[in-house]
């Protein structure tokens, strides 16, 4: 049989995750999980960029191992781990600043934007977090990286610092690929259908939040910014239509074609209805075992532990690799 190539995958475990962590990330890594040998971290050394509350930090980070297991992603078929548990990635992060110039860091988009937002803690690790995504990917030997569109510009770097370090020593890395959800690689505001949905939102109806229940995903739904016209058609001219086709596309596995025919001489209220419905529907059994997951804590232990053993073996073996190709020494 034909070994599986490796994708790897993994979220920050700050606060709630947003409809648009699910459909631009987590509902493509379960879509994916069969066909690949899959790891995906509970990326907790990213989430330090940004100053956390220790107690809130570690439940935080446990609710999204729980989610992660909740939306499908099976323990005991993926290996589902904390960052922080294998120190791999702190490591090969370090070697890897060495091959990463200080020009290319200061042009990522997403550095730029955050050292605006958080003014007063523009930190090192903020500048160079895409150094520790890289080695993330890298030590897995991943060839695919389900991400996001926000994530592209650190794929492109990954690559490049993989590229240059093959180049002096040899075919160390494998070179990944990203792979971005065809209508749901940028979900957008509810409340502004040019701007990214985003869980640092402070309008909270801008925002599907997983663990919102029914009703509240309907309103939000229904109060969702479109344009003052009352035909369902895609196009840039309609940004908040398109949208709402976008996710009850990516939910209903629907085209925009078959989408525009269903809703063809009915108003706007209709489709935002249904639109509520499919979201609400589909993200009724994931909450259901999310629930059931947060209070059994000793079968999250186990699969912690058990997933961080496998993270850790298959990740010294590339670092092993990278170590004695630079020339660092052993005994
Ligand atoms: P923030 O709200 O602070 O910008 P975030 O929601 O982008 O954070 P991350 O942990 O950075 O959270 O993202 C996790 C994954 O979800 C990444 O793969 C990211 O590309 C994807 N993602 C986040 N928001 C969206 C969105 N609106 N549409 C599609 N994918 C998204
Ligand atoms: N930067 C990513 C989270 C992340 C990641 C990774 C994603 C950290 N390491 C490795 C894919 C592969 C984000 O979503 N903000």
């Amino acid at each position: 049989m034909e070994e599986k190539k490796t994708l790897y995958s993994g979220m920050q475990a700050t606060g709630a995750l947003t409809l648009g962590n699910y459909l631009g990330a987590l509902k493509n890594w379960v879509r994916l999980n069969e066909e690949y040998d899959c790891f995906f971290g509970v990326m907790d050394l990213h989430s330090l960029t940004v100053r956390q509350n220790p107690a809130e930090f570690r439940q935080n980070a446990r609710k999204l191992y729980a989610l992660y297991v909740a939306a499908g992603l099976d323990p005991e078929k993926n290996c589902v781990y904390f960052q922080s548990h294998v120190s791999a990635h702190a490591e090969l992060a370090w070697i890897l600043n060495c091959f990463t110039y200080v020009g290319e860091l200061g042009r990522m988009t997403q550095y730029k934007d955050k050292s605006l937002k958080h003014a007063d803690n523009v930190n090192a690790g903020l500048f160079t977090y895409p150094v520790l995504m890289a080695a993330d990917i890298l030590l897995y030997q991943a060839a695919v990286v389900p991400v996001g569109i926000d994530q592209k510009q650190h794929l492109e770097i990954t690559r490049d610092i993989a590229e240059r370090f093959n180049k002096i020593y040899g075919d160390v890395f494998t070179i990944p690929d990203a792979y971005f959800g065809k209508h749901s690689a940028k979900i957008m505001s509810l409340a502004d259908p040019t701007k990214k949905m985003s869980k640092s939102d402070e309008n909270t109806n801008s925002h599907i939040l997983l663990t919102d229940d029914k009703d509240t995903i309907i309103r939000k739904f229904k109060r969702a910014v479109t344009d003052s016209d009352t035909v369902v058609r895609y196009g840039e001219d309609k940004p908040g239509i398109s949208n709402l086709m976008d996710i009850y596309g990516s939910v209903t596995g629907k085209t925009h074609e078959q989408i525009e025919e269903e809703f063809s001489g009915r108003g706007y209220g209709d489709f935002k209805l249904a639109v509520g419905e499919a979201v609400a529907d589909e993200l009724a059994p994931l909450q259901a075992d999310y629930e059931r997951l947060l209070k059994d804590k000793a079968y999250i232990d186990e699969c912690i532990k058990k997933n961080d053993d496998r993270a850790r073996y298959v990740s010294n073996k590339t670092l092993r690799k990278v170590k004695k190709k630079i020339g660092l020494t052993e005994v």
